[in-house]
């Protein structure tokens, strides 16, 4: 698929078997996924526009395409994230405790790692439960994550709802970001000693 211009680049992360393909193409298609469809080779990347507070916002999604089962995500598929949807199955507490390993090679591989807007997803809601809800208190305050859902990406439930609130967010840090970074800046040079230092440009997507 061509490369096309995005606001926002989204990553959909955890272990084979959690629900990520099922929920990419729900985001893709905005209906559930064939059980058919579900099994993909490759990376699988979908553009998505959404209006958010009356401004279009465009976010390039991307599946590993089952490449986790090997662990030969490449660096590519890392680099420009913004944001990271950790998935776990609700059913299988396993697949929260390996979420670590992801956040660690994630925050290797990407190229503005502080940035990152990092959502944990408790995925198949319509499923038992086998996971502590204080569990999942331990793995958000250890890993710094203030945002999480609940959704079932197989029937649907709280995916729209989970995106738009995922988007809010991720553009309000955006908002917050560049305040921040003009208060930092504040015009166009930085002065040390007499000799006046054009700011770095960063190459950081974010
Ligand atoms: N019960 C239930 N099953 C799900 C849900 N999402 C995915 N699945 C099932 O979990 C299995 C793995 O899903 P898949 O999307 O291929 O996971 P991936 O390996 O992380 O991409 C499939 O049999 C899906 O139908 C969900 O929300 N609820
Ligand atoms: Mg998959």
């Amino acid at each position: 698929m061509e490369n096309k211009a995005h606001d926002f680049e989204m990553i959909l992360l955890g272990d084979a078997g959690v629900g990520k393909t099922t929920l990419f193409i729900h985001l893709q298609t905005g209906k559930p996924a064939d059980d058919d469809v579900r099994l993909t080779i490759g990376v699988d990347i979908a553009y998505k526009t959404l209006n958010i507070s009356g401004q279009d916002v465009t976010v390039k999604i991307s599946d590993t395409g089952g490449n986790e089962r090997f662990r030969t995500l490449t660096s590519s598929f890392y680099r420009r994230a913004n944001i990271v949807l950790l998935l776990y199955s609700i059913e299988d507490q396993y697949t929260l405790q390996t979420l670590p390993a992801w956040i660690t090679e994630c925050t290797e591989q990407n190229e503005c790692p502080d940035n990152l807007l990092w959502v944990l997803i408790g995925n198949k809601s319509d499923a038992d439960n086998d996971v502590e809800p204080s569990a999942v208190d331990s793995f958000c305050k250890e890993h710094n994550i203030k945002n999480r859902h609940f959704i079932s990406a197989k029937y649907g439930t709280k995916v729209d709802d989970m995106f738009k609130s995922v988007l809010k967010v991720a553009l309000e840090k955006r908002k917050s970001q560049g305040m921040e970074a003009a208060s930092n800046n504040n015009g166009s040079s930085i002065k040390v000693g007499t000799t006046a230092i054009a700011p770095k440009k960063s190459t950081c997507s974010c």
